[in-house]
């Protein structure tokens, strides 16, 4: 067998999300090994973090040889927000930042919140495209707490562990209960049924 074959790249810029996702992989007896590699992707403005997800993966088609995922994830103030910034949340985090989201929500006693994240995988045996998706819902913390984590993770109240912030979390914490974590489970099904 090809050595290559058992390769899976992880197309990512951000060091945080390959970090949480090779912790769900060096868990799990997996036939295959996890390489990051940092190839520009092109972000649409769709209305989906699926969407995006699926863009962005055909959008490095023919770069990589064998089987590469990337993952898309948003995040949400439901209330009182309407789901912004959702699919803005990258421009958000580098413009307004938690504080900026903070200050927005200043006179709402009452919050809710959700990540979303997909996972979007070229399975090279196949040929196929594939997509993996998962979320956590929860509350907007008054405050910025927590020095962990990434992102909006400083200022989001999980609702199965509503005092701490995803940010007051470990990474094992966070990876048991987040929208990364249950898109991971799906994606790692997946690989051992289809173990080449
Ligand atoms: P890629 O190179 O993988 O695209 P990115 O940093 O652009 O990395 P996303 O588009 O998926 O990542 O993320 C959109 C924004 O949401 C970005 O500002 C992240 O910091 C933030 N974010 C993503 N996942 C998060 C998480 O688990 N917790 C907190 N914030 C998160």
């Amino acid at each position: 067998m090809n050595m290559d074959q058992n390769i899976i790249y992880f197309i990512t810029g951000n060091i945080h999300k390959y970090n949480e996702i090779s912790a769900f992989f060096n868990k799990e007896n997996l036939n295959y090994v996890l390489k990051q590699k940092n190839i520009k992707t092109i972000e649409v403005q769709a209305e989906s973090i699926k969407e995006i997800a699926l863009y962005k993966l055909e959008s490095i088609k023919g770069q990589v040889n064998g089987s590469y995922f990337i993952e898309d994830a948003g995040f949400f103030v439901d209330t009182p927000l309407n789901g912004f910034p959702g699919v803005y949340s990258s421009y958000v985090m580098k413009t307004l930042g938690n504080k900026g989201i903070l200050r927005l929500i200043d006179d709402f006693e009452k919050t809710q919140a959700h990540f979303t994240s997909s996972i979007a995988l070229y399975f090279k045996p196949l040929d196929k495209n594939l997509i993996f998706e998962g979320d956590v819902y929860g509350r907007v913390s008054k405050t910025i707490r927590g020095s962990g984590g990434f992102g909006f993770d400083p200022i989001f109240l999980p609702n199965v562990m509503p005092d701490s912030t995803f940010a007051e979390l470990t990474t094992d914490e966070k990876n048991k209960i987040s929208h990364r974590g249950k898109a991971w489970r799906k994606f790692t099904k997946f690989l051992k049924e289809n173990t080449i």
